[in-house]
């Protein structure tokens, strides 16, 4: 039998879907590792680091929330960035709560002004809680008004820094409080439904962002083509990183492969703390000439939104 029929959860018991939104860098994925207490998605500070919906799985005696780390809502500029922006529109349209950040730090921007009018488009009788981050930046004094008359009638607002942990398990509270009661989809222990492959790959891309400069992070895509537990102390890992350019494929290695091993390096680390066995990595660079741009491209990377009758 299945686990999660033999876990019981009390008659009071809630669940449902939390989609978390905002503009590109707000601290979306931040908030959800903060929360689960573990590394689901990768965090930089370049904004559209997330570019998939991911799901962040937070069970407790109360209730389970299933958490939807979305990318950045933005202006898009190619096709990838269109599949971003339709990814987190399709994700709030399914939630239970729309969970919508703001980073506090700085004045809204013209992004957040068309998020508020998409939000008020569709989220229906949705409850939206505005969540103001990065709380840790801002003096005690600070206008924040601009921020908070946004959006009508919201559910909740609440100050946090995900950053620095203050206020979670407030919002927390806020959120089991105005979930439906429901079951509990998924064993206690999971936290995410991604498999290592993609975690292994995204590894490797957050180093690419952070080690990388300009229009590069944003034109690199990242395949594991080769994932083998060689024994309980060992991961073998193989990815093809790839480019737009060929000029780009040289900014990657670098002069005499100095790039490519920094990234390597780094990823390796990473990917050995969240792995928890030594990792032997292979790298690959390729140019796939305007993938961004191209749907066979990023469907073939994983881009692509499930059509209607997948779902
Ligand atoms: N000071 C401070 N920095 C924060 C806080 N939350 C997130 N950050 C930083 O903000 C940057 C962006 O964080 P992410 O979690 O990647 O933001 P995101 O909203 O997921 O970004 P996209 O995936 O690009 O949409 C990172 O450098 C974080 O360390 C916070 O509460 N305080
Ligand atoms: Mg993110």
């Amino acid at each position: 039998m299945d686990d999660i029929f033999e876990e019981s959860w009390s008659e009071d018991h809630r669940s449902g879907v939390v989609a978390v939104v905002g503009r590109p860098n707000v601290g979306k994925s931040t908030l959800i590792n903060r929360i689960l207490g573990q590394k689901i998605a990768i965090v930089t500070n370049k904004p559209q680091t997330t570019r998939k919906q991911q799901l962040g799985i937070y069970t407790e005696e109360r209730g389970q929330i299933l958490f939807v780390d979305t990318p950045g809502i933005h202006q898009p500029h190619h096709k990838l960035g269109q599949y971003m922006v339709d990814v987190a529109y399709e994700a709030l349209r399914d939630a239970d709560v729309i969970l919508w950040l703001l980073d506090a730090s700085e004045p809204p921007h013209q992004d957040d002004r068309q998020i508020a009018t998409h939000i008020a488009e569709l989220r229906g009788e949705t409850p939206v809680i505005l969540v103001l981050n990065k709380m840790d930046l801002v003096t005690a004094d600070a206008d924040l008004s601009e921020h908070l008359n946004l959006i009508e009638n919201p559910h909740q607002v609440i100050k946090i820094s995900a950053a620095a942990g203050e206020n979670i398990p407030e919002l927390i509270d806020y959120l089991i409080d105005i979930l439906p009661k429901g079951p509990r989809y998924y064993p206690s222990d999971q936290v995410s439904e991604v498999n290592m492959r993609f975690i292994a790959a995204e590894i490797i891309r957050e180093a690419i962002i952070e080690l990388t400069e300009e229009e590069i992070p944003y034109t690199v895509a990242v395949e594991v083509d080769q994932y083998k537990e060689r024994n309980e102390d060992l991961t073998y890992i193989s990815a093809i990183i790839y480019v737009e350019r060929d000029s780009q494929k040289g900014i990657i290695i670098g002069k005499n492969g100095t790039m490519i091993k920094q990234i390597g390096t780094k990823a390796r680390q990473e990917l050995s703390n969240v792995l928890g066995t030594k990792v032997y990595l292979d790298l690959h660079v390729k140019v796939l000439k305007n993938w961004r741009s191209d749907e066979r491209f990023m469907n073939r990377l994983g881009y692509r939104l499930p059509k209607k009758d997948e779902r």
